[in-house]
């Protein structure tokens, strides 16, 4: 497999509602296309998850472009690969950081190799399940009240998990709340996107007593250290997402013991080899994950949906559907939810859906055709 061709695509898509998290909103989801063309003419698409701005990973979106464009596409352009899982290792060769950058190609040339095998992209991958649990994000809420609304609808349509966003000032008080509205049963968790540090441990501990199925990024996006400390302080089990960039990460957290879940996100590790490699190493240590979310569009969902798919993903995924986001995804079918589970694409090669390429059209606000 050789590409010949990488058209990188900027498009706006409003988000039905603003998402807040401790580190910043996004109203308007800029997303970033690539659609891969291989020496034989086949083509996919691919999403880079950078957002608009640094602070979730150092990469963002303007960051992502530059980087595709002058380092990424030209090393995957000057070789053949015979299988997918070989662009990983290209990449990382005297190349450091901008997962997110390399992850949007490499997986495409997984779309890509899928699609010549006639493979849907779930099963090339190993992947065994037919849906995926589903579970809801929500971001910070005006006040209490208006967050046990959110959750309350969630919870009515069907989510197996849902997911809140905290920092300090919104987080113990706001979760009470929610508990005692929707009972002990209810399958919820919190994400603080690195909003505490250690001397917010007792803070945290009065967590425990809400029975959440974990706290996700406590504390600073890159370490590990501080949540070993803070983990032995909670019986919460720690999630850690923003820290787990590799499988070398991954290895470290069991090491160190700060945390007993990840949430995997292909694009902030590299693409799809490295979370396989993560997925199977956590499989061997009882380490549970599941798949995070980064406000994709229907052509990243797909991406998603496919990797959730593996069986040590026994955790319900950041996978809501497309209504979830957007008036109308770029995608068809959208993405649907049906008793909280999200079907996996079985019935064709590769992504599984139709891009809608006029749509994308409409709405591109920028372009660039990169070639060997
Ligand atoms: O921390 O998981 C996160 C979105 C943007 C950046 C970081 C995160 C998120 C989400 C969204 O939680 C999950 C989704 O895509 O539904
Ligand atoms: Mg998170």
């Amino acid at each position: 497999m050789r590409l010949d061709q990488i058209t990188l695509k900027e498009l706006r898509l409003p988000l039905k509602e603003p998402f807040r998290i401790s580190s910043g909103a996004v109203h308007e989801r800029r997303i970033f296309l690539l659609e891969l063309r291989d020496t034989n003419g086949a083509s996919t698409w691919s999403e880079c998850v950078a957002g608009e701005a640094p602070n979730y990973s150092s990469e963002f979106i303007d960051s992502a472009w530059v980087t595709i464009a002058q380092c990424v596409a030209p090393r995957v352009f000057a070789r053949a690969f015979d299988h997918p899982g070989d662009v990983h290792d290209e990449l990382e060769r005297d190349f450091r950081g901008h997962q997110m950058a390399k992850a949007a190609v490499e997986m495409g040339m997984w779309a890509l190799a899928a699609t010549a095998a006639g493979e849907p992209l779930a099963r090339f991958i190993g992947g065994t399940r037919t849906e995926i649990a589903t579970g809801i994000s929500l971001g910070i809420q005006q006040s209490p009240e208006a967050l046990v609304e959110k959750v309350r609808g969630a919870l009515a349509e069907g989510y197996r998990k849902v997911k809140i966003k905290i920092e300090p000032g919104h987080d113990v008080t706001w979760l009470r709340a929610v508990r005692d509205a929707v009972g002990p049963e209810a399958h919820l968790m919190a994400d603080a996107n690195n909003a505490y540090t250690l001397d917010d441990a007792e803070r945290l501990a009065e967590l425990d007593e809400l029975h959440l199925m974990m706290i996700e990024q406590p504390l600073a996006h890159d370490d590990l250290v501080r949540h070993a400390e803070l983990q032995r302080r909670l019986r919460t089990p720690v999630c850690l997402d923003e820290s787990i960039t590799s499988l070398d990460r991954a290895q470290d957290m069991v090491a160190l013991s700060s945390g007993r879940i990840i949430n995997i996100k292909p694009g902030r590790v590299g693409g799809y080899a490295s979370s396989l490699a993560i997925h199977d190493f956590c499989q061997s240590n009882g380490i549970p994950v599941w798949c995070g979310g980064m406000l994709e569009s229907g052509v990243g969902r797909a991406y998603n949906v496919a990797l959730a798919s593996l069986p040590n993903f026994t955790m319900p995924g950041d996978v809501s559907p497309s209504a979830r986001y957007w008036a109308r995804d770029i995608v068809t079918p959208e993405w649907t939810m049906t008793d909280g589970m999200v079907r996996v694409p079985l019935d064709r090669p590769g992504l599984g859906v139709d891009v809608d390429v006029e749509r994308i059209e409409a709405l591109t606000v920028r372009t660039q055709v990169l070639r060997p």
